[in-house]
């Protein structure tokens, strides 16, 4: 298992915050998916694929590197 940091930009208040951690525990491999809105960081941890990751972030309508 591993972990994967992502700077997600445009989460505002905690209903984006929903919107991301649901987005990303719907990708294959994720076990576990922490927001920290303040720094604008996602951690997932599993085993998920990066791309797939950005992916789910940009189809919830937020950026994501
Ligand atoms: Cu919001």
């Amino acid at each position: 298992m591993s972990q994967i940091i992502l700077k997600v930009e445009g989460m505002t208040c905690s209903h984006c915050k929903m919107r991301v951690e649901k987005a990303l525990n719907g990708i294959t491999g994720v076990e576990s998916v922490q927001v920290d809105l303040a720094k604008g960081e996602v951690v997932v941890s599993g085993n998920a694929n990066r791309e797939d990751l950005v992916k789910a972030v940009v189809d919830a309508g937020y950026s994501a590197q």
